[in-house]
């Protein structure tokens, strides 16, 4: 069989004295952590459209940068079947369980939707032949409703109907392939739903045609048997200026008002999150409280550049504050830690996609490793415990369990003439507490 990364071995644990760039120094697939295995915890997912279509483009140059020795120069599908045995090997050497990818990264648009369809059935077959043969499988599916210029008003919503038909054909598809491919998950991001200028926009319609839309997926996914999870994954702006799934809040807002609660959870990214003015554990925390905390998109942005940057996470301190949250809130079930990061366009050679993923699986790890012995000390939770202890007595069990209102309320602040039992929040004893860990 051909190798299309020759010279690169499989990556192998060797602990943290190894001083080789090839190898783990934290991830080890095997080791338990809160009774799973990293491997159990962590599912890791490689994205096919920055791994496997990247060119390094950057919005000064849509010229390949990137040497990627297998790529004939076409968007052919004898090129996307050749593209098929790469991603695989680079899964295997990684040891990543899971893949994800949009319709239009695996497989390229025919002249009509037929002829897509076909093109995409194509390489189903043969992603579905290698994902037996490696025991890789498949995170999520979703469809690429943003780089046709058909798109350009938005797919669901769109102000104009014909689009909104043609983007329901073309996720009734990616829906079923991604079934065929026995997908853990289906996620929606909204490429281009949301508006430039509100002159030309109809939001309220807009909204309850976006509303219309995921009811029909929902439909779907039941008459074909999907057992999947839909996920939405939020952003507040690129390409649009405002998207309307704009954060963690208003897109439970969105799938409570809309009735759609109960069908999806949301796919938290990191520099989404920092895009909308939160942190990554704000926007994990709002899902995680409304039982939606779905799967992440694993990367960072970049302090100093205000846009979607897509790196790799490697700071410590994020990837300890994302594990805390995911274990807080159970674990991950159907989701993962899916990187949906590039390299930089500097970093142009094969050799530069391992060290990237390397350096994100173990950044991951160690925060696993660390958030696990914080919560095995148990100072930090007991903390939390303790300061909301006021309510688990007296009148703050009585205000919870709806006992009271404002008229007993008011005799009870009455009698007590003021309040002096406030306590300090210990931010930074609590912040010198984490830093023990790192
Ligand atoms: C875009 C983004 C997408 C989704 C999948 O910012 O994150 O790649 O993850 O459509
Ligand atoms: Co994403």
């Amino acid at each position: 069989m051909k190798e299309f990364f020759p010279g690169i071995p499989a990556i192998k644990y060797e602990g943290p004295d190894s001083k080789n760039p090839l190898a783990f120094k934290h991830y080890n697939p095997d080791e338990v952590v809160e009774g799973k295995t990293m491997k159990e915890h962590l599912r890791f997912s490689v994205v096919y459209w920055h791994t496997m279509r990247g060119i390094g483009a950057d919005m000064f140059s849509m010229t390949r940068a990137w040497q990627r020795p297998w790529e004939d120069g076409t968007d052919s599908l004898a090129m996307a079947l050749k593209r098929v045995p790469v991603l695989f090997e680079f899964c295997q050497k990684l040891g990543v369980p899971f893949y994800a990818f949009h319709d239009r990264d695996v497989a390229p648009e025919g002249k009509n939707l037929v002829e897509t369809n076909k093109n995409l059935d194509r390489v189903v077959k043969e992603l579905k032949k290698y994902q037996k043969d490696t025991g890789v499988g498949l995170l999520w599916g979703t469809a690429c409703l943003f780089v046709h210029p058909r798109y350009m008003h938005g797919a669901a919503t769109s102000c104009n109907a014909d689009v909104f038909a043609f983007a329901a054909a073309q996720v009734k598809k990616a829906i079923e392939v991604t079934h065929e491919l026995d997908g853990a998950g289906y996620v929606f991001w909204g490429g281009r739903e949301g508006y430039s200028t509100l002159l030309n926009t109809n939001m309220k319609r807009e909204l309850d045609h976006l509303a219309a839309f995921l009811h029909m997926a929902v439909d779907w996914k039941k008459e074909i048997g999907f057992k999947g999870q839909f996920y939405i994954e939020p952003k507040p702006k690129e390409p649009t200026k405002h998207q309307y799934d704009s954060d963690a809040a208003a897109c439970l807002n969105f799938l409570r008002e809309y009735g759609l609660m109960r069908h999806l959870k949301l796919n938290i990214e990191t520099n989404h999150a920092t895009l909308a003015g939160h942190t990554m554990q704000h926007d994990l925390e709002v899902a995680g409280a409304a039982g939606a905390l779905g799967s992440i998109d694993a990367n960072t942005g970049d302090l100093l550049l205000g846009w979607d940057t897509d790196q790799f996470p490697t700071d410590i301190y994020l990837t300890t504050q994302i594990m805390l949250t995911i274990l807080k809130y159970g674990g991950f079930t159907t989701g993962g830690t899916n990187f949906d990061a590039k390299c930089r366009r500097e970093s142009f050679e094969p050799v530069d996609l391992f060290h990237a993923h390397i350096g994100g699986m173990d950044a991951f790890a160690r925060g696993l490793k660390i958030a696990a012995a914080i919560r095995k000390d148990g100072r930090l939770a007991q903390f939390v415990k303790n300061r909301y202890r006021s309510w688990d007595t007296g009148i703050g069990k009585d205000i919870e369990k709806g006992k009271v209102g404002f008229k007993e309320l008011e005799k009870y602040a009455m009698k007590l003439g003021e309040v002096t039992t406030n306590e300090s929040g210990r931010q930074e004893y609590l912040e010198n507490l984490i830093n023990e860990f790192i």
